[in-house]
């Protein structure tokens, strides 16, 4: 879409003037990837034909045999999403009391936790990475700390040495929520390996996606039989239960989209640069917006376009995100307020922001900008346009 910059309004023109949004249809943060349609419809087809559409399907299995290929893991447990891997992951490893985690992260890492009566503890965050700061970490261990879950935001690997020795020297146990990860290294090596279990999501709105989805990756083959045994209401063969267990399994359908998405990561990850440098390109030279760099040294799938409003900034993240949102551009404030300002948390913990000062100024100056495969240059020149408008109308 060409849109000139005539059209280009400020919030105060738009409440005004009820003129047209410059895009007809709305621009999103997490249009989902689609891989290869084709190859997507055929095993449908298949399946519908075969008549078996869940539980432990040949899919889902051969799923399972690719993800642990390309990450270099010996075990890839599928699940029906991230957050019920999330919620197995944590009771297939034994955490109790207390387990130490951001509350700069998608709620849903927290809520795993709370979900099944235990507490999260939310740790600072280092403003230069959005990941957890390891020395904050130290400060929030007590008697009842049983763990820690790092996350690797926007695909960019947490402190996994520094969490590691932690987790060694107080015997925590260490995993990692790497729903954002798919796709990316620490030190060269594939996020999935890592402390005693990693977390993915193939949520629709993943860099890689399964529809709905997860899986947990674990090279421990005692950890991973307890997982396939949870995630199926713990039968072991017909009839026979022999684990508490739960129903989280990833359906046929969802195992097929992976597959025929897994065809077409890398030329997503492509797009993914250039719609990246893009937007470098375009946001260049306006004050006090500033893009996370994903730097060339690890790999990352460049899904995620996030953008910080510096507190140089001529207007507010706030005004930006109003102007972009009049436009029909839905950028994100993902993950403002911060999970510890959201029910339960904000009436369980309300003092927990006293230590959390990095994640409290960082909620308030972070925007995520739609982006993905699908984007146009022109589109992407677009919501540049606008936000130059809105910092210097
Ligand atoms: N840990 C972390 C760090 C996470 O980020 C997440 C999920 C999890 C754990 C849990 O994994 P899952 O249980 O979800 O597998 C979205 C996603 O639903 C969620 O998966 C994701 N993180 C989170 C960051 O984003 P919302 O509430 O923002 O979703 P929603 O409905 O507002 O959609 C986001 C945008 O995507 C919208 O602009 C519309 C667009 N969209 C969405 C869908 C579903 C599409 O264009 N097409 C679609 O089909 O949570």
């Amino acid at each position: 879409m060409n849109v000139s910059a005539k059209r280009i309004r400020s919030v105060a023109d738009l409440a005004t003037n009820g003129a047209q949004p410059a895009f007809a249809q709305p621009l999103h943060v997490g249009r989902p990837n689609i891989g290869n349609r084709d190859a997507f419809l055929a095993s449908v087809n298949r399946l519908l034909d075969d008549q078996w559409l869940t539980n432990n399907g040949p899919l889902v299995q051969e799923f399972e045999k690719r993800i642990a290929g390309i990450l270099g893991v010996k075990h890839c447990v599928a699940m029906c999403n991230g957050t019920i891997a999330l919620e197995i992951a944590i009771r297939a490893l034994g955490l109790t009391g207390e387990v130490i985690v951001p509350s700069w992260t998608f709620v849903a890492t927290a809520h795993a936790l709370h979900w099944q009566g235990i507490t999260p503890v939310f740790a600072d965050i280092d403003p230069n990475t959005h990941n957890l700061d390891p020395l904050a970490v130290r400060r929030m261990i007590t008697p009842r700390t049983s763990g820690i879950i790092g996350v690797h935001l926007w695909g960019r690997a947490a402190p996994v040495d520094e969490l590691q020795e932690i987790a060694d020297e107080h015997r925590l146990k260490l995993m990692f929520d790497a729903a954002h990860a798919f796709g990316s290294s620490y030190g060269g090596r594939s996020i999935g390996s890592f402390g005693a279990c990693e977390v993915f999501s193939f949520h629709a709105t993943k860099a890689f996606n399964t529809m709905e989805g997860g899986a947990v990756t674990t090279d421990d083959d005692e950890l991973a039989e307890a997982m396939r045994l949870m995630r199926n209401f713990g039968f072991e063969g017909y009839d026979n239960v022999i684990h508490p267990g739960t129903n989280g399994k990833m359906i046929e359908v969802c195992a097929a989209m992976g597959l025929a998405n897994l065809d077409e990561f890398d030329a997503i990850v492509a797009a993914n640069k250039r719609t990246h440098t893009i937007y470098r390109h375009v946001l260049a030279g306006i004050p006090g917006i500033s893009l996370l760099d994903y730097g060339s040294v690890e790999r990352n799938s460049h899904h995620y376009v996030v953008a910080e409003v510096d507190e140089d900034c001529p207007a507010r993240r706030d005004d930006i995100i109003a102007a972009l949102h009049a436009e029909n551009i839905l950028a994100r404030k993902y993950f403002w307020p911060g999970s510890h300002r959201m029910q339960p948390y904000r009436d369980l913990f309300p003092h927990a922001g006293l230590v959390l000062p990095q994640t409290t100024q960082l909620a308030e100056r972070v925007m995520v900008l739609p982006a993905g495969a699908c984007m146009t240059s022109e589109q992407i020149q677009t919501v540049g346009d606008v936000i130059r408008h809105a910092v210097l109308p």
